[in-house]
């Protein structure tokens, strides 16, 4: 079976509808694909370290990682939100399997920028070999986006960077869930979706503003994806879940991008 990376980000954890999880479940047990999760959780480590009076810094969307944030990151995204949604999945009887990357050095890292922004990774390698076990077994691999480092030491990854790699390394689609239908503008007071977009297409909409924001790293690491072996990459509404399922049937619908 077809798998594809379904890569959920923090900020759209909370308003995904039961029925999202539900239609990942009928993808599977109809055969049309095998989904394999890889999650953030931005938001709820930026209010975990704040409670806990934590400072954290971004530099180029990626957070500066001390030895005490790396913790907490570990705690959040390993611990709450990858139980979560686990559980989300139960709840509509999936079987699903959390992971992290620590576990079984599912994913590999080291430091990126020669640990410039402190306990940050890049995935040099992915063991796709526990992903397909689970696969195998009827379960659903919900993954989280802490690595193994050298030794026993650990690194925090971007979780759309984790979630390339992984797709990269499987050789699937990647599939970006998004609170929002695609990349989007508005001309003459209408907004019109881009279906299809290139690298070319990206820089430039990223010089003029189109493309802005939190955007810039999802349609980066999507496009950075593509050169490793990823077939291609899609930022979809997981809002309307049912556009999962017109995207795999090649209707018009989110973004589609290519090299
Ligand atoms: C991210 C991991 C979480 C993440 C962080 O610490 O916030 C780095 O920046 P979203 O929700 O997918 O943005 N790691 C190195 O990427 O979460």
């Amino acid at each position: 079976m077809t798998k594809a990376v379904f890569k959920i980000g923090g900020s759209i954890l909370q308003e995904l509808p039961k029925s999202f999880y539900q239609l990942l479940i009928d993808l599977k047990e109809k055969g049309i694909c095998d989904p394999v999760i890889v999650h953030g959780g931005g938001p709820e480590i930026n209010q975990a370290l704040k409670q806990m009076n934590i400072e954290s810094t971004f530099v180029d969307g990626l957070r500066v990682t001390t030895e005490e944030v790396l913790e907490v990151a570990q705690m959040v995204m390993s611990g709450t939100i990858n139980k979560r949604i686990v559980g989300l999945f139960q709840g509509q009887n999936g079987k699903a399997i959390g992971l992290s990357g620590v576990d079984g050095r599912l994913l590999q890292a080291k430091p990126i920028h020669n640990g410039k922004l402190g306990l940050v990774g890049e995935i040099t390698k992915v063991e796709t070999a526990w992903i397909d076990m689970i696969l195998k077994e009827g379960g659903i691999p919900v993954i989280s986006p802490i690595a193994a480092g050298e030794g026993e030491s650990r690194l925090n990854i971007n979780g759309d960077t984790a979630a390339g790699a992984v797709a990269e390394a499987l050789g699937c689609k990647l599939v970006l869930i998004s609170n929002i239908p695609g990349v989007m503008e508005t001309i003459n007071q209408k907004e019109i979706i881009y279906h299809h977009l290139t690298k070319n297409d990206v820089e430039a909409m990223i010089a003029s503003g189109v493309i802005y924001g939190g955007m810039i790293p999802k349609v980066r690491s999507a496009l950075a994806s593509l050169k490793g072996g990823v077939e291609e990459s899609v930022i979809l509404n997981g809002l309307e879940p049912d556009n999962i399922l017109k995207y795999l049937d090649g209707e018009k619908v989110g973004t589609i991008l290519r090299e």
